[in-house]
């Protein structure tokens, strides 16, 4: 469905549509507000642009994709699902054999822990992911628990190594993660084949993935192929190291000891506004979008159009759903000027979202109200002079060769870093083989320094 017919159904669903005209104009401008944000093109990190939360359900071809290495194409007649370690019967399922258990639906969202990432003061290094890094699906698949029964879990069982099957670059470390059997056994959690009524894509896992509702997207692997029952905390990379953040509030840019850093497990309280975008005519301008937990439903809604100083109910529309997108929606009476609009969330739990956030060095799980520029005008205005960017200096030859046979420029245009910032990613790329001479490091990272710097 188009963008502006969603929009007329959106607006008139919600009876907002006191000046369709003004709309459809609105809408027309906006259309190509829809493309997605592509952040690295190989391997594939791919945002939805804001106009994408305008849906309750997130269209499957808006939604993110977060990839650490190349999508591999599973054919389905290679593929098993084998279960092992500390289980009574170690077994290897078809996909033909899982469908016969029984089915569940679930409707949830998936969002990456680094989502909003990009808002983070100092910049630390990863996909500079702004809002779009989320999206709400509809899942079909069998619990987890009624897998693991079959296998039986032996006495003394804590962890689930899970693993996609998905090969890592040179010598990074294979993305592989651990849930908790308490995790594992809960009825919500699921394997599942289907998203949105349809197999699985390739980008989002097919043939199946783990669906841990509540839970950031690093819990919820994709191309799954394994799981190995265990007995002890599993500590490789992705465990071990990322994917943690400090258990207390830090001060910005501290380096935080590894005793003090625990997994990112559970979503933040959290909200964005889809529409409308950066500029529209003074009116009654209908304001929408989503909110989200852990699973808590979502209490209320606020917004506020002077970047949070006053704060104005909204409505809740929409299903209410444990672990999906609740839409609300307000008529904003908005006169001439340039206004930060800003919404804030608040869950049964009591969580809300805070106006500023406490940093961590990973930069994971950002959920602070976060205010947006917006021009209401009766005159559209002029398209921005795009500034013409400085040309860009040479790469030394090395830089190929040592970055550019996984990355692509797009990685690279997205960092900020300092050149203390720069040297430890070399200590990371250079450990995990990427191909870099010693006497070259200095020509690359005085490269890197002064084009891709704070
Ligand atoms: N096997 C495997 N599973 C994975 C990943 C991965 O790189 N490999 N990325 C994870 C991360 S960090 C996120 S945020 C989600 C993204 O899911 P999506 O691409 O379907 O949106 O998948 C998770 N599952
Ligand atoms: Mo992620």
């Amino acid at each position: 469905m188009s963008l502006s017919r969603r929009r007329l159904l959106l607006a008139s669903a919600a009876g907002l549509l006191s000046r369709p005209a003004g709309l459809i104009e609105q809408a027309n401008a906006a259309k190509s507000d829809l493309a997605p944000i592509v952040l690295s093109p190989q391997p594939l990190d791919r945002e939805m642009p804001l106009a994408g939360f305008v849906d309750e359900i997130t269209p499957t071809d808006e939604f993110f994709v977060r990839s650490h290495t190349y999508i591999p194409q599973v054919k389905l007649a290679d593929w098993t699902l084998k279960i092992d370690g500390l289980v009574d019967h170690p077994l290897s399922f078809t996909l033909a054999d899982l469908q016969k258990l029984p089915h569940t639906e679930l409707i949830g969202v998936l969002e990456c822990a680094g989502n909003g990432r990009a808002f983070y003061e100092p910049h630390m290094s990863g996909a500079q992911w702004k809002f779009g890094a989320v999206g709400n699906a509809r899942w079909v698949g069998v619990r987890l628990k009624d897998v693991l029964q079959k296998a039986g879990l032996k006495p003394g069982a804590t962890q689930l190594l899970l693993d996609g099957a998905d090969v890592p670059l040179a010598r990074m470390p294979d993305f592989q993660r651990t849930i908790e059997v308490k995790k594992a056994l809960d009825p919500d959690t699921l394997l599942a084949w289907e998203m949105n009524g349809q197999p699985l894509t390739p980008e989002h896992g097919f043939p199946l993935r783990v669906i841990a509702p509540g839970w950031a997207g690093d819990s919820w692997v994709k191309w799954l192929q394994h799981i190995e029952v265990l007995d002890h905390d599993f500590d490789g990379f992705w465990m071990k190291t990322a994917y943690r953040h400090p258990s207390h509030p830090v001060a910005p840019g501290t380096v935080v000891d590894a005793k003090d850093m625990i997994p990112v497990t559970d979503l933040n309280v959290k909200s964005v506004i889809a529409e409308p975008g950066t500029w529209v005519k003074p009116g009654d301008v209908p304001v929408v979008g989503v909110a989200w937990s852990n699973g808590a439903a979502i209490a209320k809604v606020e917004f506020s159009e002077d970047g949070g100083r006053n704060w104005r109910p909204t409505k809740l529309i929409g299903k209410e759903t444990k672990y999906g997108f609740r839409k609300w929606s307000y008529l904003w009476p908005a006169s001439e000027g340039k206004f930060s609009i800003v919404s804030r969330a608040t869950d049964t739990a009591g969580r809300t979202q805070p106006l500023t956030e406490d940093w961590n060095p990973s930069g994971y799980l950002w959920n602070a109200a976060q205010g947006r520029d917006v021009l209401v005008s009766s005159k559209r205005p002029a398209p921005e002079e795009a500034a013409t960017p400085p040309a860009p200096a040479t790469p030394p030859d090395a830089y190929k060769t040592a970055c550019m046979s996984c990355h692509d420029d797009h990685m690279m245009r997205q960092q900020r870093m300092t050149r203390a910032q720069w040297e430890k990613e070399m200590d990371k790329m250079t450990g995990w083989g990427a191909p870099v001479k010693p006497e070259d490091r200095p020509a690359i990272v005085d490269y890197l320094s002064s084009q891709y710097k704070p």
